[in-house]
């Protein structure tokens, strides 16, 4: 069956806009490349001590951290991307800390890359805020849990001047303010746009979500696409999905699965193309060279450069650093998320968010984002210590980066990464994040009982972060990869075509002040409003 819009990949962005489609009565199927997450959407994996329930891995927000555990069977993370991405219903939004910050007026200005029909997001937000609210208090019974650290900053950041606030009723509040972190969980479970877009879109006939399915390329007649290539022959002849007359596409696969689209479709830069070219199966759906599309896909990249500060304090529970929290969590704990879904089960990690803005060198203003949580992933340290009074300050640079990289494919066998890695490249980027670490260093000091671990006292700050891996520098929050005004048009339309759109965060033209998931959801949300409007569509 053709359908008037074929929408790619089930995370932020598609989520939203599926659902704003079928609403319409448009005929809508989502392609998702991996499988079922939380128990809504069909997902049975369910740690051993909430075994006989539908509570899983993903709905139970205290096992976040068992994504990157032990367990070694990760499979939620994508693996044709080399760095965490999530490759299932919901896509990062089911996998993720769940941090949930409302857009401010800024993430969206022309300062920031947007078309200045773009910087009205208010009511965008406000349709977000709507169907899925921020908590900073996920547990019901209305007890902060695990929430040792808070006292700690409050120490720490009051003599700095920082104010502490309710984050998201206050959006645009993000110079010396810090509080609570805010999440999107419900009812004690991840929630997100899986539990709210996804339910309204499924009750609908004319919406169909299809698991384990690969779109590979879009097949095209010159500028005009009539469908999509997937790897699924059980729902057309061949793996083919086609549109209606006058259908769209719409890719939402993220800021590495877009791209890698695009590329084998014959869109974007030479040398990419010509690595599809060197893969048989892939050249095979690659339209004539004279139909190529030479666009900066993949230009123009941005990702947080962070860097984690481990501290202890007496007052600190490290949560055991979340080892047990699969095969052998606290009993008490257990029992009472089993009973009612409160207590410390009920969140992810983070307990403190903070912001600052910074001057750089350059005279460009930049902002830090503080997250703090109990426990750490790996401590380098001289000093002996007590680790379970470990607690870690990830601090990240956003707004006002100007570091860019590149995402690209790495080689014919067709994986994704980043082939210009996309932290530091301007050293004033590192320089002001430096500024911001020493900061609350000094400020540490006079905090009594707090002691900075890590760096420790044989390493200077800036050999620290000289020396940080590459592979810990990042935060997973690509945007950039298909930036609207280079890649696409200010209707999220790929240039140079009539009908393929891409709605996720590789249009957001730069780094947003927060963790993205709600500024790329309320993008989505300006986005499907614009494409509807746009005549000449089913
Ligand atoms: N963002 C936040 O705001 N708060 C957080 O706490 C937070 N934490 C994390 C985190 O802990 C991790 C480990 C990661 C990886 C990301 C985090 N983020 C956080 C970032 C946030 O999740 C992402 O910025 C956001 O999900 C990006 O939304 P997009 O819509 O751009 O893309 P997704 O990756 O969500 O979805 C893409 C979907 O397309 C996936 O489901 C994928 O399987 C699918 N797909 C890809 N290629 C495809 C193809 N060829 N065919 C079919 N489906 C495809
Ligand atoms: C985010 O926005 C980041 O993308 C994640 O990296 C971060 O989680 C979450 N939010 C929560 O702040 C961290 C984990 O806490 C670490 O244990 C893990 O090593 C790291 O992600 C991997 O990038």
């Amino acid at each position: 069956t053709p359908y008037d819009y074929i929408v790619v990949g089930s995370g932020a962005g598609g989520l939203v806009v599926s659902d704003r489609l079928s609403e319409q009565g448009k005929s809508v199927i989502l392609l998702e490349q991996g499988g079922p997450s939380t128990s809504m959407t069909g997902g049975t994996d369910t740690p051993p001590w909430a075994d006989g329930t539908d509570l899983t891995r993903f709905d139970i927000p205290g096992e976040f951290q068992s994504m990157f555990g032990s367990s070694g069977q990760t499979y939620w993370f994508c693996k044709d991307i080399t760095t965490f991405a999530g490759c299932l219903v919901g896509g990062g939004t089911s996998i993720n800390g769940a941090l949930y910050w409302y857009p401010t007026q800024d993430d969206f200005s022309t300062a920031h890359g947007w078309p200045s029909s773009w910087t009205n997001i208010d009511s965008y937000r406000q349709k977000l805020m709507q169907r899925l609210p921020s908590t900073d208090n996920p547990s019901s019974d209305g007890i902060r849990y695990l929430n040792q650290t808070m006292g700690v900053m409050q120490q720490l950041l009051t003599p700095l001047g920082f104010t502490h606030i309710t984050i998201n009723d206050n959006p645009e509040f993000k110079d010396h303010a810090y509080g609570y972190s805010a999440y999107n969980f419900q009812q004690g479970k991840r929630w997100g746009p899986v539990a709210t877009y996804l339910q309204t879109a499924s009750q609908r006939s004319n919406f169909r979500l299809e698991k384990y399915t690969v779109v590979t390329s879009v097949a095209r007649n010159g500028s005009t696409v009539t469908g999509v290539q997937t790897n699924n022959t059980a729902i057309g002849p061949n793996g083919f999905i086609p549109l209606n007359p006058n259908g769209r596409v719409i890719l939402s696969a993220g800021s590495f699965g877009t791209p890698r689209i695009l590329f084998q479709s014959g869109i974007g830069p030479s040398d990419m193309i010509s690595l599809v070219q060197q893969n048989a199966a892939a050249a095979a759906f690659l339209p004539p060279s004279s139909d190529f599309i030479d666009l900066p896909v993949g230009m123009n990249v941005q990702d947080n450069p962070s860097i984690n500060l481990m501290f202890t304090h007496p007052s600190i529970d490290s949560y055991d650093n979340w080892a047990n929290i699969w095969g052998d969590p606290r009993p008490a704990d257990a029992a009472q998320y089993l009973a009612s879904q409160t207590g410390v089960f009920a969140s992810s990690s983070p307990r403190v968010n903070f912001w600052r803005a910074l001057e750089g060198s350059d005279g460009n203003t930049r902002y830090i984002q503080g997250t703090v949580r109990p426990g750490f992933d790996s401590v380098t340290t001289d000093y002996s210590y007590n680790s379970s009074q470990v607690f870690s300050i990830t601090m990240y640079l956003s707004t006002g980066t100007t570091s860019r990289g590149r995402i690209g494919l790495t080689s014919s066998s067709l994986g994704a990464g980043a082939i210009t890695q996309p932290w530091f490249t301007d050293p004033v980027d590192k320089e002001t994040l430096i500024q911001g670490l020493q900061e609350i260093i000094n400020a540490a000091a006079n905090v009594s009982g707090l002691t900075l671990i890590t760096p420790d006292n044989t390493t200077t700050l800036s050999d620290y972060v000289d020396n940080y891996p590459s592979s810990s520098l990042g935060s997973n929050h690509w945007v950039g990869s298909c930036s609207i005004g280079k890649v696409v048009d200010e209707n999220a339309k790929v240039m140079n075509t009539d009908n393929l759109f891409v709605v996720d965060a590789s249009i957001v033209p730069s780094l947003v002040v927060g963790n993205p998931q709600g500024a790329i959801m309320a993008m989505a949300e300006m986005a499907i409003a614009k494409i509807l409007a746009l005549s000449g569509g089913p």
